[in-house]
């Protein structure tokens, strides 16, 4: 029997053991306990123990290498940067993030709390369910978690001391290659480019260089934009979501950076799933996914507004005019965000189900020629887009755009 005193990948049965030893709490049915692994991500094993009594834990470990990829190695020590993450976003936003009841820093592996009374929100979006609480719900939790750890109101040593801890070089060194150059260039030959848009590719991104030069311009600020203590992933696989509950998992790519990343994230993964929609003609979805682009923004600009008037520590922030200024870089940030992921995410190595499920060629062809077409505006026209309209204003067009 293992004692975990030495680190191995775990099967089924391992984990049922680990479970029992490191999460004591649950009172388990030692006779009843099963396991199941049922991560889809790309990086790391997910695994569901359960007993008969209704006692359930959700057991993550870290692998040496990558499920996407054997030949991508990365520290295990994420296991430890997610979990110290979510103990802190959970102080943050209480509610929004799921409890950590242990992490092991010797196996790479944290246990915490199961969410199966939730869905993952990308295998929700597929199957065109809607949310009306989505909008504010994620909006508060990225206002709270995200002005919350900027030198705006933190004081600024224990605001060096946080990013420092959250340095993680190696999964932002991930984020620079797969979102901030590979789109531009292929230069790894890992793009999985559409077949039928191979030319439109070529034309509007790899032959794109004042787009390239924009894109250049937003990867050195990603670089260095210390801003806040990002989620660093927040794309719709990230997370859980029910009628009343929206809460976010995964952080394992958090570091200090440019809190436009996340909350572009979010809105470029609701475009993706308007596209999903858009193919079958569900109008009822649709309609709920615009309503998200356009409420997350205004929402999200809304409350971090809010939270800097309430939680501003800094003298030289009390300026006024500085307050709108701060907002209207994260706004423009947001906006290029949005452009990056849908481009990544439609020609880079890691793709997204809500585009490569569409069966249909030509539906296909053209919802990833929307992605990009609004993308390219996105990131070039960023410092226009003031509010959530705008924003829905660019996708509609770029419909037109590809229609015409
Ligand atoms: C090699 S990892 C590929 C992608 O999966 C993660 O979820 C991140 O989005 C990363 O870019
Ligand atoms: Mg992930």
């Amino acid at each position: 029997m293992a004692d975990f005193s030495k680190y191995f990948l775990m099967k089924e049965p391992d984990v049922i053991e680990y479970a029992r030893l490191k999460v004591p709490q649950k009172e388990w049915d030692a006779d009843t306990m099963t396991c199941k692994e049922i991560g889809d991500g790309n990086l790391n094993y997910v695994f569901k123990v359960q007993d008969a009594k209704g006692h359930s834990v959700i057991v993550k470990q870290a692998g040496v290498s990558l499920r996407i990829s054997e030949d991508m190695h990365i520290d295990t020590d994420r296991n430890r940067v997610e979990s110290e993450i979510l103990i802190l976003q959970g102080k943050l936003a209480p509610g929004y993030v799921p409890e950590i009841y242990c992490y092991d820093t010797v196996m790479s592996t944290c246990c915490m709390q199961d969410l199966s009374d939730h869905a993952i929100m990308r295998t929700a979006m597929l199957e065109h369910k809607t949310y009306p609480k989505f909008a504010d719900q994620i909006s508060t939790f990225m206002a709270q978690v995200l002005m919350g750890t900027t030198d705006v109101v933190m004081d600024h040593q224990e605001k060096k001391a946080l990013q420092k801890s959250f340095i993680n070089p190696q999964l932002c060194d991930i984020t620079e290659a797969l979102v901030y150059t590979e789109p531009y260039n292929d230069e790894q030959g890992r793009n999985n480019v559409y077949p039928p848009n191979a030319e439109f590719v070529k034309e509007h991104l790899y032959e794109n260089d004042p787009l390239k030069l924009e894109v250049a311009k937003l990867k050195m600020d990603f670089m260095t934009n210390a801003q806040s203590l990002i989620h660093g992933d927040l794309h719709t696989g990230s997370i859980f979501i029910n009628d009343e509950s929206t809460m976010v998992f995964d952080p394992e790519f958090c570091f200090y950076g440019p809190m436009g990343y996340d909350i572009g994230n979010v809105i470029a993964n609701i475009i993706f799933a308007w596209c999903n929609g858009d193919v079958s003609e569900d109008l009822n979805f649709c309609k709920w996914t615009e309503s998200v682009i356009v409420d997350v923004i205004n929402m999200t600009m809304d409350k971090l507004g809010k939270y800097f008037d309430e939680h501003v520590t800094d003298t030289m922030c009390k300026t006024p005019g500085y307050k709108e200024y701060y907002l209207s870089t994260i706004l423009a940030d947001t906006s290029a965000v949005t452009g990056l992921e849908l481009i990544r995410r439609t020609v880079g190595m890691a793709n997204v189900k809500d585009l490569t499920t569409i069966q249909d060629e030509q539906k296909r062809t053209r919802a990833e020629r929307i992605c990009i077409t609004a993308a390219i505006d996105y990131i070039m026209n960023r410092a226009d887009k003031h509010c959530g309209k705008c924003f829905l204003n660019t996708l509609k067009d770029a419909v037109k755009t590809v229609d015409a």
